[in-house]
């Protein structure tokens, strides 16, 4: 039970999504499956997070499970069919896979707070946060090889980045599950704490994170994103160079003789070395 004073900001049925103090959080909201995803949890978590980059309240995200058993549990093997997850309008998808994208593409932190299990699909999610918060309870692992699939995409080379390449293979080729400490020790996390501390931790760290520049945080987060993203992650970092750009008085004075029908005075604009 959350001793915050979270506000919804939309109704949903899979999952949950709030908002206290410059802080989104998205609670996936379906515990008795351990917080296991379907086409729908992921076509509503996938709206909160475009709804939390689109709302300039908004300067960091947290994402997890409702309850203490799990953070998600990956896809929803009931629902599994031929060719991907199954939703109510019968079409097979993996859109688990362009939520990955937009949590890595979403111009503010994301912090995953993690308690209980955070198996397959749902370790992927975490894997891909910025930050990683883990109760003590916390159990970390994929089962791809295990149950039929893999992620071949962040999930395994950024996976790679993150734990480094004979670990990420252990954790893929095992499909061992591992605690909280060990998780900690192999830099999958960066923090543990006691269960009954987990959001009180995860809160502080995002006031941190609230006090400072956004735009630094902006371009730091496109930086890291950068060199793994290839040419994507160069047109974000393109994009915030523009965005930076289009602020300054230089910019302005293109686009104001274009509307004033003169020629643009770039001479009083400095050439640094
Ligand atoms: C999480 C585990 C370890 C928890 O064990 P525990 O605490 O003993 O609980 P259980 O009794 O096992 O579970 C409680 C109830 O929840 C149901 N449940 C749990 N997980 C799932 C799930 N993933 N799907 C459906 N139901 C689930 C249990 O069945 C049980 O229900 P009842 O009470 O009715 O029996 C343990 O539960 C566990 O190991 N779960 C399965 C973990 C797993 O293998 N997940 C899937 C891994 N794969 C993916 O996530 C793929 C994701 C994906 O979309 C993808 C992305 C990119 C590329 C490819 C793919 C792809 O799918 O191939």
């Amino acid at each position: 039970m959350s001793t915050y004073n979270w506000t919804s900001i939309r109704e949903y049925r899979e999952i949950k999504f709030e908002y206290f103090e410059g802080i989104a959080k998205i609670t996936i909201n379906r515990p008795h499956k351990r917080n296991a995803f379907t086409p729908l949890t992921v076509k509503e978590m996938s709206e909160a997070m475009e709804l939390a980059r689109q709302d300039e309240r908004v300067g960091v995200v947290i994402l997890t499970g409702e309850g203490p058993d799990a953070f998600c549990s990956g896809g929803d093997q009931s629902v599994r069919g031929h060719g991907g997850y199954i939703g109510e309008d019968a079409v097979p998808r993996l859109n688990v896979l362009d939520l990955q994208m937009q949590i890595r593409r979403i111009p503010k932190p994301v912090i995953a707070m993690v308690a209980g299990y955070a198996i397959g699909g749902g370790h992927v999610l975490h894997v891909v946060c910025d930050i990683s918060i883990a109760a003590d309870n916390a159990r970390f692992g994929q089962t791809g090889p295990k149950v039929g699939s893999f992620d071949g995409g962040f999930g395994a080379s950024y996976l790679a980045r993150v734990v480094g390449q004979k670990k990420a293979r252990e954790i893929w080729f095992l499909c061992d599950q591992y605690n909280a400490q060990e998780a900690l020790d192999m830099g999958l996390v960066n923090k543990v704490v006691p269960l009954e501390q987990l959001e009180d931790e995860t809160i502080a760290w995002c006031r941190k994170i609230l006090e400072k520049s956004p735009i630094a945080l902006r371009m730091l987060k496109a930086s890291f994103n950068a060199e793994l993203d290839g040419q994507a992650g160069i047109q974000q970092l393109a994009g915030d160079a523009t965005l930076l750009y289009y602020l300054s008085e230089e910019a302005k004075e293109g686009k104001n003789a274009f509307l004033e029908k003169r020629k643009p005075d770039f001479s009083q604009f400095p050439k640094f070395p």
